[in-house]
């Protein structure tokens, strides 16, 4: 498969997706859009491959939002019909069990925030920088801001950050809850690519049973959610990689994992 606006590498059990437009910020437009949908895709189908890492190429950005050159002249109606970016949340959020994580290099703004936030967590370096921007240009988020960003960070920090533009930096998003932890920027990719690569090691149902469960908090009731974690919990003591975690703990010894 190739691809112009993107790279995709394998690592070992690890897809690594790089954002490739660092002249324009690697700002996302619709060829960004369907290249990032085949490439999870690719990822997804593919056994051998158990975590994925998304970047942005460059020092600068994760991704400056969406293409404001390519939405300047674009009319209501195309937006409406052509249903842009709606793909990412079914193909990127829905569709795409294995877990995946956002290394953001440096801006993420817009679109690029939002893009961030559909993975399953955040690795930020210390020169990233979030925001919704898009009041400022007359619009408002359209990928999922208002709704993450407020899950993640709470009404009052979303509520700012939408109205005013404001960016937060990488020590305020991770006290806030909206990443995992800060990494220095020379050192985010290896950081993120070996927390890719020790969750690809994982046994693979459970690591699809952990992403499941803790995504569903945010989609039902409690009680709803803790029944289908029970239900999870149950499904995996029939897993044969359930018995040889188990059996390995007792016998002191590294468990080998059959992915089944
Ligand atoms: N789109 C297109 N090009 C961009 C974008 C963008 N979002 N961001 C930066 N660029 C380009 C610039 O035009 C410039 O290109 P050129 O050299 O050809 O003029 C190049 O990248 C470098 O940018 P700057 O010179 O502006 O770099 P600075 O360091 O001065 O500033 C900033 C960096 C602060 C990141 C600045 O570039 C900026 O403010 N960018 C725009 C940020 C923004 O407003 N993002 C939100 C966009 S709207 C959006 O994402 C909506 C998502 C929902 C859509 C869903 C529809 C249903």
């Amino acid at each position: 498969m190739s691809f112009e606006t993107i790279l995709v590498e394998q690592k070992g059990a690890v897809t690594l997706i790089t954002l490739n437009r660092p002249k324009a910020l690697n700002a996302l437009n619709s060829q960004v859009c369907a290249e990032l949908v085949a490439a999870f895709a690719a990822f997804e189908a593919d056994e051998t491959q158990g975590c994925a890492v998304l970047t942005g190429s460059g020092e600068k950005a994760f991704a400056a939002g969406a293409d404001i050159k390519e939405m300047a002249d674009k009319p209501a109606a195309d937006f409406f019909l052509q249903d842009f970016f709606a793909d990412w949340q079914a193909k990127l959020v829905k569709t795409t069990r294995k877990p995946w994580i956002a290394a953001v290099n440096g801006f993420a703004l817009g679109g690029g925030c939002e893009l961030a936030m559909m993975a399953d967590f955040i690795l930020a370096a210390d020169t990233a920088k979030f925001g919704q921007p898009e009041i400022k240009l007359g619009v408002a988020p359209g990928m999922g801001g208002s709704q993450r960003l407020t899950r993640a960070v709470g009404k009052a920090k979303a509520m700012e950050m939408c109205l005013t533009g404001r960016m937060m930096g990488a020590v305020e998003a991770e006290s806030a809850g909206l990443v995992a932890r800060i990494v220095p920027l020379a050192d985010l990719l290896d950081d993120a690519l070996k927390t890719a690569q020790t969750i690809a090691e994982m046994p693979r149902m459970a690591a699809i049973a952990n992403k499941e469960m803790v995504n569903a908090a945010f989609e039902t009731t409690l009680d709803q959610g803790l029944l289908h974690e029970r239900r999870l919990f149950q499904i995996l003591t029939a897993s044969a990689d359930k018995a040889e975690g188990m059996a390995a703990f007792v016998e002191k010894r590294a468990a080998q994992w059959q992915g089944r």
